[in-house]
C-alpha cells in the first residue's frame, strides 16, 4: 500500500511540474487585429492567435494599407492585416515561433512584418513552400528578424 502511495504522489508531482512548465504565462497577451471586412484568411490568423492563447479582438477597417504605412511598413512588404501586440505590431501571417521570439527579445523595433500570404503560412492554405522570412520594421531600412 505504501508503494503504491509513494507511486501516485511521485505521479501527481511529475504531472504538476509538467503542468507548470508547459502552460503559457497566466495573463492571455492581448491582441487588437485590424483587417478588411472581406479577408478571411485575416479571420484565421486571428483563430490562430487565439488557439496559442492570445486573446484578439478583431476590428474592422477599410484603410489596411494605409494603417500599415503609417505604422512605417513599405508597401512591399506589408501584410493583409495589422495587429497590435504591446508596444509592437504583428503585419501578415507571422508564425507564432517568431512572434514569441519578439515578445521574449523585446527588441528595439516598432514591430515584424511577413509580406504577402505566404502559402501554408498560420491561417493560409496550402502546404509551405519556402521558409517564412520575416523583416523587423523600425527606423532604418527593414532587415529579415526570423526565418521560420
Ligand atoms: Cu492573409
Amino acid at each position: 500500500m505504501r508503494k503504491i502511495l509513494l507511486g501516485l504522489t511521485v505521479v501527481a508531482l511529475t504531472a504538476a511540474a509538467a503542468y507548470f512548465v508547459v502552460r503559457p504565462k497566466a495573463e492571455a497577451e492581448t491582441v487588437v487585429l485590424y483587417k478588411d471586412p472581406q479577408c478571411g484568411c485575416c479571420e484565421e490568423y486571428a483563430n490562430y492567435l487565439r488557439h496559442n492563447g492570445f486573446a484578439v479582438t478583431v476590428r474592422p477597417t477599410a484603410n489596411i494599407y494605409e494603417m500599415s504605412s503609417a505604422a512605417g511598413i513599405p508597401e512591399d512588404l506589408q501584410g493583409c492585416h495589422l495587429a497590435y501586440i504591446g508596444d509592437y505590431f504583428v503585419s501578415g501571417h507571422v508564425p507564432l515561433g517568431t512572434v514569441n521570439k519578439m515578445l521574449s527579445e523585446r527588441p528595439a523595433i516598432k514591430g515584424v512584418t511577413l509580406p504577402g500570404m505566404p502559402s501554408g503560412s498560420p491561417g493560409m492554405s496550402g502546404a509551405k513552400t519556402k521558409p517564412f522570412q520575416t523583416y523587423a520594421i523600425d527606423k532604418g531600412q527593414p532587415r529579415i528578424y526570423a526565418v521560420e
